[in-house]
């Protein structure tokens, strides 16, 4: 199946409203050994993923409410796949100049204990080397509605400047989540094969899961070529190593 190139009228949409979906953009035959590879993570959870929501009540103990893994760490065999390559070319014509891979996430939510990903925005946790300069391909591994954990977006929201970011009470991990304006909430259900695109600055949320198994997703976070990445942080930032639970605070947070 060829990808087909972002036309003038994805880019004027993307501009004006900091998202977009591109429906039937993948060949779903390209994603069975990404497939098996994110099967294979979710099996050995324990010692590859971190819940992204992990909570005080877990105690040393992860639910994985959302599972988060890096599908790519330590391997090439995904470098040259087709949605990657398409995904950088496609996300360089949406943000008019050249877009390289940066990193990617397994993001999967289990039916019986999943939440929602609150609403955030990608800068809050990126920094502000990345002001304007990142964008990410969100690209389900399966059908996902509302219902399973589809994505929704805050129209317009990256005119709106980075907002305050919190760390719940509850959470134990890195996790940030803001109060956009929500009457302005599009959400994007989207089939096998359909991706979305955000603008690091524009909030986004997904809602739990409670229908299939697990929801499975691909994030491809991408920047500027020859971005520092992230740094210059904004004061609510920490990282969380969950295997030892060790907190860190950026040196540069403001
Ligand atoms: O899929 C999710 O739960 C959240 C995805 C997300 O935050 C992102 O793609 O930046």
């Amino acid at each position: 199946m060829p990808y087909r190139a972002a036309t003038t009228t994805d880019v004027d949409f993307f501009r004006e409203h900091g998202w977009l979906v591109v429906a039937d953009a993948v060949d779903p035959a390209d994603l069975g050994p990404l497939d098996r590879r994110c099967e294979e993570i979710i099996a050995d959870k324990e010692r590859q993923a971190y819940d992204w929501a992990w909570s005080n009540d877990d105690g040393a103990d992860r639910t994985y409410r959302i599972l988060q893994a890096m599908p790519s760490i330590g391997t090439t065999a995904f470098d040259a796949t087709p949605y990657r390559l398409w995904a950088v070319e496609f996300a360089s014509a949406l943000m008019g100049f050249p877009i390289e891979h940066w990193y990617d996430q397994l993001l999967a939510k289990p039916a019986a204990t999943s939440v929602p990903t609150d609403w955030h925005q990608d800068e809050a946790y990126w920094g502000r080397n990345l002001d304007d300069l990142g964008i990410t391909c969100w690209m389900p591994l399966h059908d996902v509605d509302v219902d399973s954990g589809c994505m929704h977006f805050i129209d317009g929201g990256h005119r709106d400047g980075v907002l305050t970011h919190r760390r719940p009470e509850h959470i134990q991990s890195d996790l940030l989540v803001c109060e956009p304006d929500t009457s302005r909430a599009v959400a994007c259900p989207v089939r096998l094969g359909s991706v979305t695109f955000h603008h690091s600055k524009t909030p986004h949320m997904t809602t739990a899961n409670t229908t299939v198994p697990w929801r499975k997703v691909l994030t491809q976070h991408m920047r500027q070529v020859g971005n520092p990445g992230e740094g210059d942080h904004y004061a609510w930032k920490v990282w969380v190593e969950q295997f030892s639970g060790r907190v860190t605070r950026p040196a540069d947070a403001r």
